[in-house]
């Protein structure tokens, strides 16, 4: 039985957001607001099929997989880049590998005690965000 991700969370802290909007390309005046939101996650989990939405005050993201099915992620809004995606279960993480123009792109999705948290990878940066449950 995999781990359930589902609920509302809420990001309480985050760690070099701002290296990985930087390796995406995002410009300064996006990034000195992005990096002062506090998004939130709505994770609807059934099987292995998820919708992942990501609301904030300046814009949302949106984004749905079955485990093992690449599709193609648009970026809308991040940094518009198209990428085929996949994602995958590594034990109790979720692994996502977005393959496209940038190198080394994905995340991953965990569970630590109450805290969901997301590791953003891009080129040689890493980012990580931590979410409480709302
Ligand atoms: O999360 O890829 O949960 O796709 C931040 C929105 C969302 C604020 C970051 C706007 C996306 C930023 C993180 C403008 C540059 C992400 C996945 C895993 C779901």
């Amino acid at each position: 039985m995999p781990a359930d991700f589902n609920g509302t969370w809420n990001l309480v802290r985050s760690e070099n957001f701002e290296g990985y909007m930087l390796a995406l390309g995002i410009d300064f005046a996006t990034r000195m607001i992005a990096k002062m939101l506090k998004p939130q996650k709505v994770v609807k989990q059934e099987g292995d099929s998820f919708t992942i939405s990501t609301t904030s005050t300046f814009r949302n993201y949106f984004v749905q997989f079955t485990i093992g099915e690449e599709f193609e992620e648009d970026n809308k809004g991040l940094d518009n880049r198209k990428c085929k995606s996949v994602v995958t279960w590594d034990n109790d993480k979720l692994v996502c590998v977005q393959t496209g123009e940038k190198k080394n792109r994905g995340w991953t999705h965990w569970i630590e005690g109450d805290e969901l948290y997301l590791e953003l990878r891009c080129e040689g940066e890493v980012s990580t965000q931590v979410f409480k449950r709302a």
